[in-house]
């Protein structure tokens, strides 16, 4: 008898190799033309499948949960964080989610370095000057930035992507400070030289450079409030590469146009794919379309996963990537 071949249901396009073997292992609905699924058209899917592979564009609240199938059995994830998934809800239904941490921890943590780098050496300010036709010869004053080396970064969540950062900068001659709710091993801090701050308004109000790697939970979101934004030196980057939730964006918005805040390198928004639009006039902010994780071989490697998870599943075994409560 051949093996049962689960229904999974893909909210988005995924890179070709992975969904050749989607397709090959499972009866897959897939979305070819990569338009965003319609509430609708979610709706439909989660009805029918046994197992549902959204993506951060798709929101899944317990409305959408509350209108799944009897046999949907797992959301598998594509991406690591999990915010648009009510994950409460569903394992209150007995569902099972899965995430892709690991595999692109090097990529979001090269875009993160790539923002700090951009920010204070002014690149893309530069690279707009010589597409408007304003480069007329090298001057001692043209477009000073800052220099990295001996400048204190300060680290929001030093999980995998905290602390790849902290080894790529590191290698930059930054000076390494951290805000996590526990430190990291001895091992760790040892090899980073990286300094524990319990408190994150101390750290805040010490550092030159400030990278947000943390994940949005409802402890999180607004972290970087207008209050403790305030603490921020004057010259400060702020970097975000995480979720756009964590700051208080039109608070940083203004205060970057007033010159409280120095820059800023930014992938991620409050309100994904709107932009405040005072940040679209600043040049001294760097923004980036949510791409941390955009390479071909970080977007396959995820795949993988997801289909890692939903193959060990239906083997009868526990996915390895679950999103467990002590995660929430
Ligand atoms: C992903 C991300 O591409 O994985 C994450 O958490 O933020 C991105 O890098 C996106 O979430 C895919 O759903």
């Amino acid at each position: 008898m051949a093996a049962h071949k689960p229904k999974v249901f893909v909210t988005r396009k995924l890179p070709a190799p992975v969904e050749a073997r989607m397709a090959e292992l499972f009866q897959a609905t897939l979305n070819p033309d990569d338009r965003p699924r319609t509430g609708p058209e979610l709706a439909a899917g989660i009805a029918e499948a046994e197992v549902f592979v959204p993506t951060i564009t798709d929101r899944i609240d317990k409305a959408l949960i509350d209108q799944a199938g009897p046999n949907l059995k797992l959301i598998a994830n594509f991406g690591a964080g999990f915010d648009h998934i009510d994950v409460a809800a569903a394992n209150a239904k007995g569902l099972i989610v899965t995430n892709t941490p690991g595999v692109l921890t090097d990529d979001t943590a090269d875009t993160a370095m790539a923002l700090i780098m951009a920010a204070a050496r002014r690149t893309v300010e530069g690279v707009d000057l010589i597409r408007a036709g304003g480069f007329s010869g090298w001057t001692p004053t043209l477009m000073l930035g800052r220099r990295l080396r001996g400048k204190k970064l300060g680290i929001i969540g030093m999980g995998r992507i905290g602390q790849s950062l902290a080894r790529r900068a590191k290698a930059f001659g930054l000076e390494i400070h951290y805000h996590n709710r526990k430190p990291v091993g001895p091992r760790i801090e040892e090899e980073l030289a990286a300094t524990w701050w319990e408190s994150l308004d101390q750290m805040l109000a010490h550092m030159d450079i400030v990278s947000v790697n943390c994940p949005h939970t409802p402890a999180t979101f607004h972290l970087l409030s207008a209050r403790r934004l305030a603490l921020l030196q004057p010259h400060v980057i702020l970097v975000n590469t995480a979720r756009g939730e964590i700051i208080d964006e039109a608070a940083m918005a203004n205060m970057l146009t007033d010159g409280r805040i120095g820059g800023a390198g930014l992938d991620v928004y409050e309100h994904e794919p709107a932009i405040n639009p005072k940040l679209l006039k600043l040049p001294n902010v760097v923004l980036l379309p949510h791409m941390g994780s955009a390479t071909i071989e970080g977007r396959v490697e995820m795949g993988e996963k997801v289909l890692i998870n939903i193959q060990t599943f239906m083997d009868g075994h526990k996915p390895p990537d679950r999103v467990i409560p002590s995660m929430l």
